[in-house]
């Protein structure tokens, strides 16, 4: 037996032993097993069948209403030392978190089936991908699991062949908010998630594994594992460039990746490839550049304002073979969220009738589960095993004032410090107040599995002599104007904007230098046919010195949360920009 799959299966036994499931289960992945697991939740209520007609094999999951986001304050990143968690982190001793636990799994799979669930992160033969096995008792879990990642024989099998695997443990338990931990030991490459069904604290390939253990690995390695989409926008000459986008959970990262180009840029031939919504990996190649892949093979995405406006491609990919949780269904069983331009909700996301007193039909942070190939934007660039070359990387957020529409880094240590100072309004995402701007650097505040100021100085590093990196550029779809209305179209309408970054990239476009970055003279933007006034394109593109100067102070309060960790570049770069201000 080759070590590998004995050191699994020891674990495996390990796991049995303290949790006492009455079977165990090794998915493979095939459909036939997907088939038994869709029975089993549609025979004990976890999952409900949608319209037959209208959404062939999709399926409607009602969550706990107490379990419905991602719960920070109960994400522990435990090293030994704390400081390399950092504050930006919470963290708990190894030790202490084991044995708490150990406590909580003591016998929590009694009377149910225990699913051993091999995965791969990333294409099944791509060498940047990493694999894992998440032991959990959810079959919703191993559902969702085999639509997000490359699930089953194909992924044990690469375990079987090579090194290290992270090992991840999930049980539902009593879906107790009390009683509810996610724990991430980065230095055992290992998760253990209690108490919870929902994605981020349960779907542990995604933000537990693809996120927090390995940005610290990446580190380690010499690599990025980042919170960012990956599009590639092809223009009339058929040349496709790819761009990274960093955003906090549920502020668009998803629609911009399946961007649909304004009527004009459609007419000219400009196209727009979806590589990933969610999760960027991004590894220096031979030739200097960053070359980019998706560890994901779905979607999980925000279901409210989803809609033909907001995101036609999404609504296409939708109607059929897909999970939703949390959305309101139709009279006759159709899914529906609000932002949906047809049909009305007869039941809410909890299935009471319909009130709109009482609830949003769909829960804010209601979700859909999709296999990446059912987008009409998908492109085979996504199962590439050296990855996508990036042209550019954008920082964005939900900043109702200051910052402007768009604006590009001098240089890479800018770039960094400008993701670095990231801020945006929270969202549904995760529980705890919404629309409280937050410092959210490089948008992995809450997914960083080590020290940010450790974080920046590998960003940092990443600069040297032979790199040939992409231009780093920062948006904010999100100002608003002074009767709280967003100044900006955004959606389709943002390819205005990433031309122009491309354009930039490739030295092709003019711009206004400003201390904080440059932007856009009006003219440098395409707004043909947006009937937008000059006036508010004029706000959007202006740098306000005054603003900035309280806020390059505010950044240098934050930079020094990380005391000594933080990269002296990253303060000096600062001091440079608060001196141009002043
Ligand atoms: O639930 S997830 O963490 O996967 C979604 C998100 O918050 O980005
Ligand atoms: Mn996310």
């Amino acid at each position: 037996m080759p070590s590998q799959l004995a050191s699994l299966k020891q674990w495996v036994d390990d796991v049995a032993r303290l949790t006492q499931p009455d079977q165990v289960h090794w998915c493979d992945g095939s459909d036939a097993e997907n088939a038994l697991m869709v029975e089993r939740m549609l025979a004990n209520g976890d999952l409900l069948k949608l319209n037959e007609q209208t959404h062939p094999n999709c399926y409607l999951h009602r969550s706990s209403p107490q379990d419905v986001a991602r719960v920070e304050h109960l994400t522990f990143v435990c090293t030994t030392n704390p400081a390399d968690a950092g504050p930006n982190n919470h963290w708990m001793e190894p030790a202490e978190a084991h044995a708490q636990m150990d406590a909580l799994y003591a016998g929590c799979m009694r009377g149910r089936t225990m699913y051993v669930v091999p995965y791969c992160m990333g294409p099944i033969d791509s060498p940047l991908s990493r694999c894992g096995v998440e032991i959990t008792d959810s079959p919703y879990v191993v559902a969702n699991m085999r639509i997000m990642t490359r699930m089953g024989a194909a992924a044990q099998a690469r375990i079987e062949r090579e090194g290290s695997f992270v090992k991840g443990l999930h049980s539902i338990g009593e879906l107790d908010p009390n009683r509810r931990f996610i724990m991430h030991f980065p230095e055992e490459l290992s998760i253990q998630s209690f108490g919870s069904g929902y994605g981020g604290n349960a779907l542990l390939g995604k933000k537990c594994h693809a996120l927090r253990i390995a940005s610290y690995q990446a580190r380690t390695e010499g690599w990025l594992a980042e919170h960012m989409l990956i599009v590639g926008i092809e223009n009339p000459k058929g040349e496709t460039h790819y761009v990274a986008a960093a955003f906090p959970s549920a502020c668009g990262k998803t629609n911009l990746a399946m961007l649909i180009p304004p009527e004009g840029y459609r007419r000219d031939g400009w196209k727009v490839w979806t590589v990933g919504d969610d999760i960027c990996w991004m590894h220096p190649g031979a030739d200097g550049r960053l070359y980019a892949i998706n560890p994901e093979a779905g979607y999980f995405g925000v279901a409210p304002g989803t809609s033909e406006k907001t995101n036609a491609n999404a609504m296409a990919m939708l109607n059929h073979d897909a999970i939703f949780t949390n959305v309101g269904v139709t009279a006759d069983n159709q899914p529906w969220w609000e932002g949906m331009t047809t049909g009305a909700p007869a039941q809410d996301w909890q299935g009471r009738p319909y009130d709109r007193a009482v609830s949003p039909a769909a829960h804010p942070n209601a979700r859909f589960t999709v296999s990446a190939k059912q987008c009409p934007s998908y492109t085979d660039k996504a199962e590439d095993p050296q990855g996508v070359p990036l042209s550019a990387i954008i920082f964005g957020g939900r900043r109702a004032s200051l910052v402007p529409l768009v604006l590009e880094a001098r240089d890479w240590t800018h770039g960094v410090l400008v993701g670095a100072s990231m801020a945006s309004e929270t969202t549904a995402a995760a529980t705890g107040a919404v629309g409280v701007v937050r410092r959210d650097s490089m948008a992995m505040k809450p997914f960083a599995g080590y020290n940010f100021g450790d974080y920046f100085a590998h960003w940092l590093s990443f600069d040297k002599p032979g790199a040939k990196l992409p231009k780093i550029f920062q948006v904010n779809w999100f100002r608003k104007d002074a009767d709280g209305k967003f100044m900006w179209p955004g959606f389709g309408d943002n390819l205005r904007v990433l031309e122009w970054v491309l354009k930039r990239a490739t030295g092709q476009a003019g711009a206004l230098e400003t201390p904080v970055g440059n932007v856009p003279n009006p003219a440098d933007l395409n707004t043909d046919g947006l009937g937008l006034d000059a006036a508010v394109l004029e706000q959007l593109l202006t740098v306000d010195r005054e603003g900035y100067k309280a806020e390059m102070a505010s950044i240098g309060e934050y930079l020094d949360e990380f005391g000594d960790r933080t990269p002296h570049a990253l303060k000096a770069e600062r001091a440079r920009i608060a001196a141009q201000l002043a």
